[in-house]
């Protein structure tokens, strides 16, 4: 396909998006795909979905460029400084997503201590039906929760599990003003927690900060829960530690090569696997749909974002 040369494309469409976004910038902005494009000049906004890379080859395509609108919370994928640097601002979805992504954390928190899709596997094993037993399982009431990144998603998933009454304790970059029990560090956290669950951003700044270490700290009754990014825990040191019964087991909706899952994992029991769905409600998707042509609209009117990062 090749675009209409009597309508000047503004908007364009990068990566991974939803067919009902696709369908929302085609109609607004009859935004093609990077792909699509047959002449990049005058592009101004730049929509970014599925955490596609956008660093400096990306906005060379672009020379145009003044802005990128990332469909995500998450914008560890942009290369902020090369596009600030450019004088191309950036904005994400927050706050639509909060409660979605809280819900999946507590979730899956309440999984790998219950053993809901273990025993999920077992019944569907024909396993009960034969007259075996799944093992007892261990009380949400009581167990520590360790809270790795106390941001708007952290705070949220504390809230729901202590609804549950598990006792919030907490790691951030600095230390909030709540009652929940602040440790200086990962490890300490994680030496204090029945399970680590992990909310921080991605990016250089938390690459494995889960690693051996911490998870050893996490113990062989500790699980780990990862709805945040792959990259912040290191996952080979993870698959090690499971492999040596180091922690107890793992709840992840996140990879470090997504969709790429390793062999490892698919072949345990004592993990809970899911395909990066945090966010995936369609009330969620859609209010993140509207909060990116909120930001197109208001950049290509005024030459402001409503939710810029940073
Ligand atoms: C999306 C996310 O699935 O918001 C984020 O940071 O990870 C998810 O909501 C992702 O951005 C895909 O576009």
């Amino acid at each position: 396909m090749t675009t209409d040369t009597t309508h000047q494309v503004r908007v364009v469409q990068l990566g991974g998006l939803m067919p009902f976004v696709r369908e929302w910038l085609t109609e607004r902005y009859a935004a093609p795909r990077l792909a699509d494009l047959a002449d990049p000049a005058g592009v101004e906004v730049a929509v970014v979905g599925g955490g596609a890379k956008v660093g400096a080859a990306e906005l060379d395509a672009l020379p145009d460029l003044r802005a990128i609108a990332n469909f995500g919370v998450g914008y560890d994928n942009v290369d902020v400084a090369e596009a600030t640097r450019r004088g191309i601002v950036v904005s994400n979805t927050p706050d639509v997503l909060t409660d979605a992504v809280a819900d999946l954390a507590a979730a899956l928190v309440v999984d790998v201590l219950r053993g809901i899709t273990a025993a999920d596997r077992f019944v569907r094993s024909g396993a009960w039906s034969r007259g075996e037993r799944v093992p007892l399982t261990r009380d949400v009431r009581g167990s520590v929760v360790g809270v790795l990144g106390l941001g708007r998603i952290g705070t949220a998933a504390a809230e729901r599990l202590e609804a549950f009454g598990a006792e919030i304790h907490y790691h951030s970059r600095s230390r909030k003003a709540v009652a929940w029990a602040y440790h200086p560090s990962p490890v300490e956290l994680a030496a204090a927690s029945d399970v680590l669950v992990v909310l921080t951003p991605g990016g250089a700044g938390t690459d494995k900060l889960v690693d051996a270490a911490v998870l050893d700290a996490l113990g062989p009754e500790g699980y780990l829960v990862n709805v945040a990014r792959g990259s912040v825990v290191d996952e080979d040191a993870l698959v090690a530690a499971l492999e040596d019964g180091r922690i107890a087991g793992a709840g992840l909706d996140v990879f470090a090569d997504e969709p790429h899952v390793p062999e490892a994992l698919l072949r345990r029991d004592d993990v809970v696997l899911l395909p990066h769905v945090g966010s995936a409600t369609t009330e969620t998707r859609e209010a993140m749909g509207r909060l990116v042509l909120a930001n197109i609209d208001a950049f290509l009117e005024r030459g402001e974002l409503v939710t810029p990062v940073g």
